[in-house]
Formats: C-alpha cells, sequence, structure tokens
C-alpha cells in the first residue's frame, strides 16, 4: 500500500521521512518520481497541482496536510473520495498563540512603543484600556475560533463568536446567521477571523462589513485579525478603512495572493502587521503522526476523523 505526497510550494522530503518513519509497512511515493498509480491507497495534499490526484483506482482516501481545505477543493479534477483535514491540538495551540499575541499586541499599542524605542523616547502619557474593556468578536466556532474564544476569555476579553449553526459555549456569545452577524459586528472592537474560505465567505470582510464594527470603543477605533484565508477578505477595502480610520489596525496572516506581493501597501502600512501565513505552522512530526494514526485506524476498519463536508466546502 502507498501513500502519495502530493505537495507545491513545500518540501516533501521531510514529510517522505516523517511518514516512512511512521509507517513502515507503506510505501511513500512522491509526484515527482515514477511510481506505479495502481498501489495508491492515501494522498496526502498541500495545495497539490490539479489533476494530480486523478487515475488513482485504488484511492481510499485524501488528507489535507492543513485544516483548512479550499487549497484541495481547489482541484477541478478533484476524485470523489473522503477528505480528512487536520484537527490537532499542535495546531490549535498555535493558532490561538498567534491570536492571542496579536489581540495584545494591538490592546497594548504595541507599534508606539516600538517606534518610541527606535527613537528612544521615554514617553507614557497614553491611558490604556485592560482587556476587560474590549469586545472581541469571533468569525468562526470550530476547532480553532472555539480554542482562541476560549484562551482570550482567560485573559479577560469580552468575547462573542459567530458560526453558520447556532452554538452554546461557556462564558462567549454566539451568534449564527445573517441578523447574529449583524449584532456581532455593531459591538465588536477587535474581530477575529477564523472562517474557512468557501463560496459563502469569500470576501465576506468588505467595506460593508467592516463599517458595521463599533466605532466608538476604547481602542479609538476597530482591530482586524485574520488567519483564516486571504480570500476571506478584499484587501483593497481593508487599506482604504485603515486610511480613513474606518479600522484603527490589522493583522493579517493571510492575503488574497501568496506571497503577498512586493508592492502590496500592506507591506508598509504603519497600522498593520504582516505574517507570512504561518500563524499556525505545525512540526511535520505531529501532523505526520495525525496522518498516521487516521491511515492506521482505517485499516483496522474504523471510520475516518474529521472529514470534511463536500457540500458545505469545509
Ligand atoms: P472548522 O471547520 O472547525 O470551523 C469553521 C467554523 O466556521 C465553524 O464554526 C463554522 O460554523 C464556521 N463557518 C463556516 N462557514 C460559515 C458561514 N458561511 N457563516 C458562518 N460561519 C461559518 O475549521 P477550523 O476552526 O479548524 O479552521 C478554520 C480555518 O482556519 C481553516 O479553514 C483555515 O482556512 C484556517 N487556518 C489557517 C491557518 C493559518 O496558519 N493561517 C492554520 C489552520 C487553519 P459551524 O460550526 O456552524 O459549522
Ligand atoms: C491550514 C493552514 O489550513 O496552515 O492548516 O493554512
Amino acid at each position: 500500500m502507498t501513500v502519495l505526497i502530493a505537495v507545491s510550494g513545500w518540501d516533501p522530503t521531510p514529510w517522505r521521512r516523517a511518514l516512512e518513519a511512521l509507517l513502515p509497512t507503506h510505501r511513500i511515493a512522491m509526484l515527482d518520481e515514477p511510481f506505479d498509480r495502481a498501489s495508491i491507497r492515501y494522498a496526502v495534499s498541500w495545495r497539490h497541482p490539479p489533476g494530480a490526484l486523478k487515475a488513482l483506482p485504488g484511492l481510499e482516501a485524501i488528507f489535507s496536510l492543513g485544516a483548512g481545505v479550499d487549497h484541495v477543493f481547489a482541484d477541478p479534477a478533484l476524485p470523489d473520495k473522503p477528505i480528512v483535514r487536520i484537527v490537532d491540538p499542535d495546531l490549535t495551540d498555535r493558532m490561538s498563540e498567534w491570536v492571542v499575541m496579536h489581540a495584545l499586541v494591538h490592546l497594548r499599542g504595541l507599534r508606539r512603543y516600538e517606534r518610541q524605542q527606535r527613537e528612544r523616547v521615554w514617553t507614557d502619557d497614553e491611558e490604556q484600556p485592560t482587556a476587560g474593556d474590549i469586545q472581541v468578536g469571533v468569525l468562526g466556532l470550530g476547532v480553532l475560533g472555539k480554542d482562541a474564544a476560549a484562551k482570550l476569555k482567560a485573559l479577560g476579553f469580552m468575547v462573542a463568536g459567530w458560526s453558520a449553526s447556532p452554538k452554546s459555549l461557556p462564558d462567549v456569545a454566539c451568534f449564527s446567521g445573517l441578523d447574529g452577524l449583524e449584532r456581532l459586528l455593531k459591538q465588536t472592537d477587535m474581530l477575529v477571523v477564523l472562517l474557512p474560505l468557501t463560496e459563502a465567505t469569500r470576501g465576506i470582510v468588505n467595506a460593508s462589513l467592516l463599517a458595521r464594527l463599533r466605532r466608538s470603543g476604547p481602542l479609538g477605533g476597530p482591530i482586524f485579525i485574520n488567519a483564516g484565508r486571504g480570500g476571506l477578505q478584499v484587501e483593497a477595502d481593508i487599506l482604504a478603512a485603515l486610511d480613513s480610520g474606518v479600522l484603527k489596525g490589522a493583522s493579517l496572516d493571510v492575503f488574497e495572493r501568496e506571497p503577498l506581493p512586493k508592492d502590496s501597501r500592506l507591506w508598509t502600512h504603519p497600522a498593520v502587521y504582516v505574517s507570512p501565513h504561518n500563524a499556525a505552522v505545525s512540526s511535520t512530526e505531529a501532523i505526520a503522526g495525525f496522518v498516521a494514526r487516521q491511515i492506521e485506524a482505517h485499516e483496522r476498519g474504523e471510520p475516518l476523523a474529521h472529514l470534511v463536508d463536500r457540500r458545505r466546502g469545509y
């Protein structure tokens, strides 16, 4: 039985090494080396080249090497096989670290103190709100949104969240549906986006949505934090909102085009933090371990876990 590593933009070698160690009774094949198509039972994908998974007659499952699966659905020739996505504490913890870090960076006005340090300025004339003064709205209350919400709550932030289906979470005000989104936005000082990219969510963070965030909050304007996907945001609208004061600041890990083009104004905007889509870059061992455990369970006859719903697209 063979596992095909089908990735682009990543070095496949560490994945091969990790899977060979974890699944010694399986062969590991690489796209850029000759392999027997009939022997492939599983494919592990990160942005696999379109068409790479077709004509694999024995394929039983596709494993996304990320929590998001929009990159898998980008293949118009995707075979109709179960798709498993990553749900692993290593990834979840790292994402929450990133979200909490940026919530605190904006809460405590870190940019200002970085500038002051560079300029050797000792001024402390700004009243700072505490976390308990700030209402955070989390779009997406899935595995990542729930964990980030709980950790923000533990720091004292007031937290609300929005999801497709209604939810009930301890100490988090939960909203769903379009009227729920409306209610959440108008009370939100910091918007954290951890939604998947689907037909329903593409471009959701646009001028209209940003204009509905609370502008009278203690931070002097709303903050936008996105580690979901770049396709969720309209970058021209974000820049316009930052320039006009509709937004006070932003932290972006994901972009409409990645790598972020060198000429994007987001790189240099003084109110923007940019990270290179690495909010939750997990260890190869942790993710390969997740995949190997799933394959072993499947071969014992157990059901695959964390299956993606093709109809919903996540
Ligand atoms: P989940 O599938 O667990 O959660 C998705 C959440 O979004 C759910 O609460 C879901 O609602 C909600 N949702 C989906 N569509 C809609 C909609 N149309 N309206 C309202 N709510 C909606 O995903 P994860 O939490 O594991 O991951 C979220 C995303 O984070 C991934 O898809 C990926 O794009 C991104 N990601 C980014 C990383 C990075 O490094 N930047 C790393 C890992 C993930 P419901 O609960 O009702 O289904
Ligand atoms: C993911 C990612 O989806 O890293 O896991 O973006």
